[in-house]
């Protein structure tokens, strides 16, 4: 438990290093106003891809999900799915465990391999592998893609979950696209860090103070 939240407390330090959680006034993909954002394409150097599979790696470790493989849908879950591959393989609970990544292309070969498909054969429990779900299209996709394979999706394994209520403004729904999306595929949603693990951080971090309010404030507006 210990483990978990200091993983959480320091993945969050780790993004706001990175540049890659920022606080401000940032219009998302709903619409919604958010005074914070988690901008994942910002873990842009060695350095820091791979301190990130780290996370991801330990989040699905603790998690305690089973799985056999690795999904990364195209194309920011390509990078993700590869160097958190390499960080499952160093994993000392996996004892060596070498575990298979695959890919898709967005648009078909039409030559060569052929195929939308890259990397290990699709088989057995698949975990998805992303940065953030907001409305959870790319989530449906991949799993049509498991299944026309013959294989299991068994999770998704996510950097940040904002924990905000999916729908309109005029229409909210009581539920996260998080948890819509683990009820309608009956599979676990695993992420890193969550906002309630950026609050927590705020509330402890005196030099960001100044940002509790608004990050409350809008938690208690569309959060779940
Ligand atoms: P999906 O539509 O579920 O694939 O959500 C991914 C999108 O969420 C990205 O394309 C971003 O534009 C967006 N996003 C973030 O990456 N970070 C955030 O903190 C918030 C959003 C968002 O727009 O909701």
């Amino acid at each position: 438990k210990h483990i978990m939240l200091s993983q959480r407390n320091e993945f969050v330090r780790f993004a706001l290093e990175q540049g890659v959680l920022r606080f401000g006034e940032f219009k998302v993909k709903s619409g919604r106003l958010s005074p914070y954002f988690f901008n994942a394409g910002l873990f842009n150097s060695g350095a820091a891809v791979g301190r990130l599979a780290q996370f991801y790696a330990q989040a699905l470790v603790s998690s305690g999900v089973p799985f056999d493989m690795l999904f990364g849908p195209a194309y920011k879950g390509i990078p993700l799915a590869a160097t958190t591959a390499v960080a499952l393989a160093q994993h000392p609970d996996l004892a060596g465990r070498d575990i298979p990544f695959a890919f898709n292309r967005k648009e078909a070969k039409a030559h060569g391999e052929g195929g939308t498909l890259v990397g290990a054969p699709l088989q057995g429990k698949v975990i998805i592998i992303d940065d953030v779900i907001t409305a959870g299209t790319s989530v449906r996709e991949s799993v049509d893609i498991i299944r026309a394979a013959g294989a299991e999706p068994a999770g998704v394994l996510i950097a940040l979950d904002r924990m905000e209520r999916a729908g309109t403004d005029q229409q909210l729904s009581s539920h996260s696209a998080v948890q819509e999306v683990s009820q309608k595929y009956g599979m676990p949603v695993i992420s890193i860090a969550s906002l309630a693990d950026i609050m927590f951080y705020l509330e402890n971090n005196s030099e960001l103070a100044a940002h509790q309010q608004s990050v409350a404030a809008y938690r208690q507006k569309y959060g779940v």
